[in-house]
């Protein structure tokens, strides 16, 4: 299981000169693809099963840190720079090789340097589902503009808590939405307007969601294709520096949950909101 732990930043994981089949994304079984990378940010997760079928050695694990610049996107870099980045590694060791040796294996040349998720053609979901209109304004039921507004949450008087009492009177500071009603789709148009330079990992609570679209630039809705048939579904999805990404859920699952961006100090930024349904 890869896990994207990095508070910052996207990664290339490779276990040099082996290939590995990729069954999972993030908690939803795909179509199995094999290769021999898999780009991740923080909070995504995969689930691999390589084949040891190389001559008994010693391998690099590595995590490729990724400084390149999105192709569409002239201005953004998606990380900033790490000091140890040519030293995030492990040993992938064969039985009956030696047990204190370092590899010395190359990564493929052939792995580039690159920014923003997994090819969404590779994540084909296991269990096709197509995603069904939304019912509200010209099927965007909600823009969410990610701006400088911090989210102000009081622990001790619980959103949850709220809505139990029947006490809606929640505070603007809280950057509650609430979707309604139930059991229909809701798609959510996210459009970063920040001036922060950077790539977002967003990461819904109590969903996996249908990445309809993502690009750069303003979300324009004449200009963009709503892709709903069987789209890759996760919890953690990119969204790129100055640029959009269209979600669509279920509302069928009660309850208040968080929106937010992975990279922490973004978050006091402005990029969290809660979702009641
Ligand atoms: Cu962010």
């Amino acid at each position: 299981r890869i896990i994207g732990a990095q508070v910052d930043g996207y990664f290339k994981f490779t276990i040099d000169d082996h290939r590995f089949k990729v069954v999972v994304a993030d908690f939803v079984p795909i179509v199995p693809y094999v290769t021999d990378n898999i780009i991740i940010v923080s909070g995504q997760r995969y689930y691999i099963v390589v084949e040891a079928n190389q001559p008994v050695g010693n391998y690099w694990i590595q995590a490729i840190y990724q400084t390149g610049k999105f192709t569409l996107n002239q201005f953004a870099a998606c990380n900033q720079n790490d000091d140890n980045k040519s030293n995030i590694l492990g040993v992938f060791r064969y039985n009956g090789s030696d047990q204190t040796a370092l590899p010395t294996t190359k990564v493929s040349p052939k792995i580039t340097n690159s920014c923003g998720d997994e090819n969404p053609s590779n994540l084909v979901p296991w269990v096709a589902i197509n995603v069904g209109g939304a019912t509200v304004l010209d099927n965007i039921a909600l823009q969410w503009c990610v701006f400088p507004f911090q989210i102000i949450l009081n622990w001790s008087d619980p959103t949850t808590r709220s809505i139990y009492n029947e006490d809606l009177s929640l505070p603007s500071k809280s950057n509650v939405y609430t979707v309604k009603p139930a059991n229909k789709w809701a798609y959510w148009v996210i459009q970063d307007l920040t001036l922060v330079n950077a790539f977002h990992p967003l990461h819904l609570h109590g969903h996996d969601v249908y990445i309809l679209a993502q690009g750069k630039g303003p979300f324009v809705p004449l200009l963009v294709n709503l892709n709903t048939v069987n789209r890759h579904q996760r919890d953690t999805v990119t969204l790129y520096d100055g640029g959009y990404t269209v979600i669509a859920m279920l509302t069928d699952h009660p309850g208040s949950w968080l929106m937010h961006c992975y990279i922490a100090w973004h978050v006091s930024q402005g990029l969290a909101i809660q979702f009641v349904e």
